[in-house]
């Protein structure tokens, strides 16, 4: 008797598991476009032509393969619209009476696999470093769970960057050589762009037709769709951008929407790309003297350390993750999220940067948008839904922990020992956005002044029981109280009256 072989939109390799498990010569191979997954939050048009696209060669790649793949596009009259529904469906029609799927990357369809009226068996997903048990016994019993530790563990599992016990270079961290401000030359021109190809172009056009309404431009596209494209981008950043990686890392320019990042995170995470070969890449890039170690090791830590760690945090902490918002936060989320007009720069930069690219780097996401709707006070369960919907690269296990954890300390300080919050000097150091903003970052009250200037210290008084006992912040803290206390009173004035303005809808 055949069984069905689930292949979500995000599973695409042929050593996903379930693939793993089954028998080209008997197993059928199902997937599906369907509503319920392209609507669970209004994802951007970007995103969706992505997967589509990568589905759909994927699906041919493995027909190549000898399997047999039964494949529904979006608009086939019969799609049953979930995944559930397609598995009863293919299961009607084949006969068959059970249904092998990996684990996905969602608690929500988890709980919808585990109720299918087929029978789903789940596999563990292996295609992350650390496993869930891994995850929870490096967990079990510490206090608190720094990614920095985990890390090191990753290290010696993996054997990356290690001489023996020892970490090359003879430290684990290089990051006090990275992080610098934003130069004035760029000389890499951002990741490789695909033409769209056949099979792209008709899911454009789907996509056009379906989402006109989600936010987000679906042209021009240029993303990769298959793994020889994909690999094709980790190439061209391994050589071109690698380098100075590190360097530059937490560097923003307007004119410059990729720096020296990677842009491979929608290929890692949809299957197209495993996190083992793009981390020995940039190692072979290092060990033949083609990139720096700060670089190098900066970029792997992204991976086996941040990547694998929040994976196991979302993992660890349960479907409730998401709901969670220890600050008591409940604004909504400023229609300038979703390109209403702002006379803050960097915001507009980063909002119109998301819309066409349905990217943005890591510190746009922390620093500018995350660190305004923290200041501001915004509910987090609109920002995650914000987030992923947003970026192309965007799944629950490793967006949660970075929204909920890590940008909006929504859970309380698991992920982040202290709040990201920043006023407008930091953005001012790291960006070239101030000089053409229509506020002045100089300015710490009055007229023009930065509502980041303002926001930060509102933020800080009125979470002060909360943080003041925190050493990291105490500095903060201490510098606020030097201030003369009608100095104070404006400024809160100030953010307040600048809150309820944005409250009220008018262009701040
Ligand atoms: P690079 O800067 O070149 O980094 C290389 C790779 O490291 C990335 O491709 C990614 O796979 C990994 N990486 C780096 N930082 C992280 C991190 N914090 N968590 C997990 N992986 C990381 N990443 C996602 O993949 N999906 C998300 O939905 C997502 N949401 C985020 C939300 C917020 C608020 C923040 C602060 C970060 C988020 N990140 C997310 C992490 C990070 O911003 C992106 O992985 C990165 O910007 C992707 O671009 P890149 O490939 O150019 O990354
Ligand atoms: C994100 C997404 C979208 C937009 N559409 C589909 C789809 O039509 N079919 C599918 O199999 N997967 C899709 N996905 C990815 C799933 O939502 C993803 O597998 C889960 O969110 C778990 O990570
Ligand atoms: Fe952003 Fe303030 Fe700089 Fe304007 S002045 S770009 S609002 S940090």
């Amino acid at each position: 008797m055949s069984r069905l072989v689930l292949v979500l939109g995000d599973q695409l390799t042929e050593e996903i598991a379930a693939l793993r498990a089954a028998d080209p010569s008997q197993d059928i191979v199902v997937m599906a476009e369907v509503r319920d997954e392209a609507s669970y939050v209004r994802h951007h048009p970007k995103k969706i032509a992505f997967l589509f696209a990568s589905m759909r060669k994927f699906a041919e790649r493995l027909r190549g393969a000898g399997w047999r793949v039964l494949y529904t596009p979006f608009d086939d009259p019969e799609n049953a619209g979930s995944i559930c529904g397609e598995l009863l469906r293919r299961a009607d029609e084949t006969g068959a009476t059970e249904v092998l799927a990996t684990e996905p990357g969602e608690w929500r369809l988890i709980e919808t696999l585990r109720h299918c009226p087929v029978p789903v068996t789940l596999c563990e997903d292996d295609r992350f470093i650390a496993s869930h048990a891994e995850f929870e016994s490096w967990a079990e019993g510490r206090k608190s769970l720094r990614m920095e530790y985990f890390y090191r563990e990753m290290r010696r599992k993996t054997g990356l960057l290690m001489e023996g016990d020892t970490p090359a270079g003879d430290k684990w961290n290089f990051d006090h050589e990275n992080r610098k401000p934003a130069p004035d030359e760029i000389a890499n021109d951002g990741p490789p762009r695909f033409d769209p190809d056949a099979t792209v172009e008709e899911v454009l056009d789907l996509v056009e037709r379906e989402f006109a309404s989600n936010f987000g431009d679906v042209r021009p596209f240029w993303f990769a769709t298959d793994r020889e494209q994909a690999l094709g981008a980790l190439d061209h950043f391994v050589t071109r951008a690698l380098p100075c990686f590190g360097d530059y890392q937490d560097a923003m320019l307007d004119g410059h929407r990729f720096l020296y990042h990677a842009v491979i995170s929608p290929y890692l995470n949809a299957g197209l790309l495993s996190p083992l070969e793009v981390c020995w890449a940039a190692e072979a890039a290092w060990r033949d003297g083609r990139a720096p170690i700060n670089a190098v090791e900066g970029f792997i830590r992204q991976i086996i350390g941040w990547r694998e760690y929040v994976r196991g945090i979302y993992f660890l902490e349960g479907p409730d993750y998401t709901a969670r918002n220890a600050l008591g936060h409940d604004r909504r989320l400023p229609d300038f999220y979703w390109g209403a007009r702002t006379h803050m720069r960097c915001l507009a930069q980063s909002v119109a940067q998301t819309r066409e690219e349905a990217y943005a780097h890591h510190i746009q996401r922390l620093m500018i948008t995350g660190n305004f709707a923290l200041l501001a006070g915004v509910d987090p369960a609109e920002v995650h839904d914000w987030y992923l919907a947003v970026y192309a690269d965007a799944y629950e296990w490793v967006e949660a922990p970075n929204v909920i954890g890590m940008s909006q300390f929504a859970d309380g300080g698991i992920v982040a020992s202290k709040p990201y919050v920043s006023s407008g000097a930091y953005i001012n150091r790291m960006s070239d956005y101030c000089k053409s903003c229509d506020y002045a970052v100089s300015r710490k009250t009055g007229e023009g002044a930065c509502p980041f200037n303002l926001l930060y210290w509102h933020f800080l008084d009125r979470h002060r029981e909360r943080f003041e006992g925190n050493p990291r912040m105490a500095q903060m803290y201490r510098t606020w109280d030097r201030m003369d206390e009608d100095r104070r009173r404006t400024v809160l004035r100030e953010a307040g009256a600048f809150l309820d303005r944005m409250e009220a809808g008018e262009t701040v």
